[in-house]
């Protein structure tokens, strides 16, 4: 283990910032290996007069240093790896610095780097102090006005804001400078220089305003980018209805990049995209590409209002922007898509990332209140976790005050960096409640288990509903209070139908209970038969639930719940039990073949859509599984299921086969929500026919795969041709490679899908994958690919008896952390829930995390997450 362990930064210790920054002008001059970047701060203090001014500088190399014009002696300043400190400085100033940055070499992707040739930003969080000397903090805000300079083969020089002027200069180069009015803190500054192609636009707002909308993407790429445009014209338009925000400068300029350490960034207007994000035509690009690339474009744009107008005060507040955003844009899929179906999406990412997460060594509250890099807390905590809170206060509040609530904040945040108590407050006011215990979904870290039991008496016609709730204790949290839970509570009769009753002698068919304190109980009134109980609809808190409810109950729910989501849960929770029950050596066969006529009956349904029909069809994943059955045994889970795909795929041939049939698409691809859903319930029939072992299947899939008239559908063929295996599958896989081999986000597809494989020759595959002479360890949507789908979405062979996928992954984190720390640390989660599995399992995941541990020259991203997987 190293010694120098990093010190963590603690919320407790928030101080103002000692120096302001009213202006900052930067100039670059842009070069592979020696770009120089000038930056002129107009500095003015903030704190007390003793305090030097320390600006944070990482892998700079120094040119010069001024103060009002007067350049620096050595021994007037300090630069070490981290800062530039200056003592005695007056209280305004001008500091003039000069430094020289190697973006070629930056493989960690964070500050100036290369891409393709091109040149590009990422900021967020912390990368704004490897470009120059600068209080990189989000508090400090400030106008940036920046020149570019290079040669005319950096054909586009974008920065953000409004260009204000461009010209050539001797000797084959050019410039540009670019302002930005809105004062903004240094994570939010991007910088792009390179040969781009541009799709152009523009949209009118709702006051009338033109603006510019503009892709840039590689050369050739520009129609690639037509769905994205079109997602970022509807979500501009949406946020006006939606919200009242009106875009505010005239300009709004999206850039997309091969290689990027996560998904996208919203730099003020000059949002830079990881291309798999971005580009997307039908035969590249799959349904699920079109769907994020909706999503992600809204998200990216949502936060012009919710992360750049308005800003964190400090990285603990990351929800403020991240949580929020998540639901701006989780809401607008809602509105795009069908809510019920996004709903079940949202939840089922939800379970798969951040209940997991709340039940690991590195479960956090939503606000964290401690961390050595902030890098590791852009989680499903942050994120999902964060939005899941944003939606349970619209609920508890209603959806007028919400809207109420949220003018307010922007009417009163406008222009500053804030707070989570701030943004509360918003609420509280405009609602005139008291939302303090609810401030405890934002400090308290686990998943609330809640436990519903009911009672009813046939003679009174009255239902007692008794509530109660427990959260587990997690690292650094060994207490816990009770937390207000939103119930939002149906009633169905024996038959499906929806039973109406009387709250508080009002009748009605819904209701909303808040669980606020332990234990609750509430009586309703009118019930006229034994109720089915549809609790926690919509999935209105995110919560764990077991309920006293009979496994006929979920049968009733899954055939007629007027809730959609709960529909779905019902099978869920039916499919979860029989899947539990097998891998516990105890097969319940007469509920699987009842489960499966069920399906057969939800398939039948001509009233239901056929996303929802896709969604119902699949078997919870084994991750989510291996949640219910601790400690968890991977390979038993994955029998389990297969099992019961297996009993499904028999009982429903039939049935599958007409859906296959039935929604072949003849006409020209289209991307929207509505033919995506039939082409997800023809891809998910054939997931479940190859289950069955018959020969005709495999030659059904070949036939699929071979006819495919789009990505979705290539995909869907030739996945199906993996579950089934063989020679087959074997001579598609070589096809798609061949195909396809120039076109990297497809090749990364055809990583994937082989890091997927549950054959037992998966691990050696993968293994043998990285000696493939397209896999390129420094891109991280070509690593994630392969490895991160491997120890991620394969558990039967990740969790392989011997340690050897363990081993693999170590060795891959070790590796990419050399480089590339941020992505590196992503990596870790796999082996950081080692005590949720068997022993010998557990056993040898810890070995690996304590041999990452023990290893030399560890970033602080990496040992973070080790450490506290490691720690008792
Ligand atoms: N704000 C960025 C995430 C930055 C991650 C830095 N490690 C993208 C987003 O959430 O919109
Ligand atoms: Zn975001």
């Amino acid at each position: 283990m190293r010694t120098d362990t990093p010190q963590p930064i603690r919320l407790a210790d928030y101080a103002p910032p000692a120096f302001l920054i009213d202006e900052v002008r930067l100039a670059f001059d842009l070069a592979p290996n020696t770009t120089r970047v000038k930056a002129r701060l107009s500095v003015r203090r903030n704190g007390d007069h003793d305090q030097p001014l320390v600006l944070n500088g990482e892998r700079l190399k120094p040119v010069s240093v001024a103060i009002d014009g007067r350049v620096l002696a050595d021994a007037e300043r300090t630069i070490d790896a981290e800062f530039l400190t200056i003592p005695g400085v007056p209280d305004a100033f001008s500091l003039e610095t000069e430094v020289e940055i190697d973006p070629e070499n930056n493989k960690a992707l964070e500050g100036l780097y290369m891409s393709g040739g091109r040149f590009c930003t990422q900021c967020e969080a912390e990368g704004f102090r490897k470009i120059t000397w600068y209080p990189d903090r989000p508090d400090v805000l400030s106008r940036f006005t920046v020149r570019i300079e290079a040669d005319k083969a950096v054909r586009h020089l974008l920065s953000n804001g409004n260009l204000m002027e461009s010209g050539d200069l001797p000797n084959g180069r050019h410039y540009a400078v670019w302002n930005d009015p809105f004062p903004k803190p240094a994570y939010l500054f991007a910088l792009v220089g390179g040969e781009l192609d541009v799709l152009e636009d523009s949209l009118v707002t709702m006051t009338g305003r033109t603006v510019e909308l503009k892709i840039f993407v590689d050369p050739g790429m520009a129609p690639r980018a037509a769905y994205a445009m079109d997602a970022l014209k509807r979500s501009m338009k949406w946020d006006e209805d939606a919200f009242g925000r009106e875009y505010d400068l005239d300009l709004f300029m999206i850039v997309a990049v091969r290689d990027f350490n996560f998904g996208a960034m919203e730099n003020k207007g000059l949002n830079i995209f990881n291309s798999s994000l971005l580009l997307a035509d039908p035969a590249t690009a799959t349904d699920l590409d079109y769907e994020r690339i909706e999503s992600v474009v809204a998200h990216e744009y949502f936060h012009n209002w919710t992360g750049d107008r308005i800003t964190c005060r400090d990285w603990f507040q990351l929800c403020l922007k991240e949580g929020l955003t998540v639901f701006r844009d989780q809401s607008f899929s809602a509105d795009m898509r069908g809510h019920a179906v996004q709903r079940i999406k949202d939840v089922k990412a939800l379970r798969a990332r951040q209940f997991p997460e709340d039940q690991g060594p590195l479960a956090h509250p939503v606000r964290p209140s401690s961390y050595l890099k902030i890098d590791n807390f852009y989680t499903a905590t942050i994120y999902e976790k964060g939005a899941e809170v944003i939606r349970m206060l619209k609920t508890l509040v209603g959806a007028e005050r919400f809207r109420e609530g949220m003018d307010l904040y922007f009417e009163r945040w406008d222009g500053h960096a804030t707070t989570v108590e701030a943004f509360i407050q918003c609420f509280a006011d405009v609602s005139g409640r008291d939302l303090s215990d609810f401030f405890a979904w934002y400090e308290q870290a686990g998943t609330p288990r809640v436990e519903l039991k009911h009672s009813y008496d046939d003679q009174a016609r009255t239902l007692t509903v008794e509530l109660s709730q427990t959260t587990p204790p997690t690292p650094g949290q060994p207490t816990k209070q009770p937390l207000p839970i939103p119930v939002v509570l149906g009633l169905l009769d024996g038959e499906g139908r929806t039973l109406a009753f009387e709250r508080d002698g009002v009748a009605v068919d819904e209701t909303l209970v808040v669980l606020d304190g332990e234990s609750a109980a509430i009586t309703l009134t009118g019930v006229d038969s034994r109720p089915v109980i549809s609790a926690f609809r919509g999935f209105s808190a995110p919560i764990g639930l077991t309920t006293d409810a009979r496994p006929t109950d979920r049968y009733v729910q899954m055939a007629s719940d007027p809730d959609l989501f709960n529909r779905w849960e019902a099978g869920q929770d039916l499919a979860r039990a029989l899947i539990v029950a097998r891998a516990k050596g105890a097969p319940d066969q007469v509920g699987e073949e009842r489960f499966a006529e069920a399906m057969g009956r939800a398939l039948a349904d001509q009233a239901s859509d056929p996303a929802f029909k896709a969604l119902l069809l699949a078997l919870p994943s084994e991750p989510d599984l291996a949640l219910a059955l601790q400690p968890a045994d991977p390979a038993a889970i994955h029998e389990a299921r297969e099992a019961l795909r297996q009993r499904l795929a028999l009982h429903l041939t039939d049935d599958l086969k007409r859906i296959h049939i039935g929604l072949q698409e003849l006409g020209e691809f289209s991307p929207d929500a509505a033919s995506a859903g039939r082409r997800a319930l023809r891809n998910a029939a054939l997931d479940l026919l190859a289950a069955n072992p018959r020969a005709e299947i495999a030659e059904l899939a070949e036939g699929h795969y071979r006819a495919a008239a789009n990505m979705t559908d290539a995909m869907g063929g030739l996945s199906a041709l993996m579950l089934i295996g063989g020679q087959a599958y074997e001579d598609a896989l070589a096809d798609f490679f061949q195909r396809w081999k120039s076109e990297p986000l497809v090749i990364d597809k055809w990583f994937a899908l082989q890091a997927r494989d549950p054959d037992e020759s998966a691990l050696g595959r993968v293994m043998g994958l990285t000696a493939h002479p397209a896999f390129e360890q420094k891109n991280p949507n070509r690593l994630r690919a392969l490895v991160s789908t491997f120890a991620n979405f394969n558990p039967a062979r990740f969790h392989d008896p011997s340690g050897a996928g363990y081993r693999f992954l170590a060795d891959q984190i070790l590796a990419v952390d050399s480089f590339n720390p941020m992505t590196a640390a992503r990596l870790v989660d796999p082996l950081g829930g080692w005590r949720r599995y068997k022993p010998e399992l557990g056993a040898l995941m810890k070995q690996e995390l304590e041999r990452i541990a023990a290893s030399e020259g560890l970033s602080k991203n990496v040992h973070e997450l080790v450490a506290k997987a490691l720690a008792d």
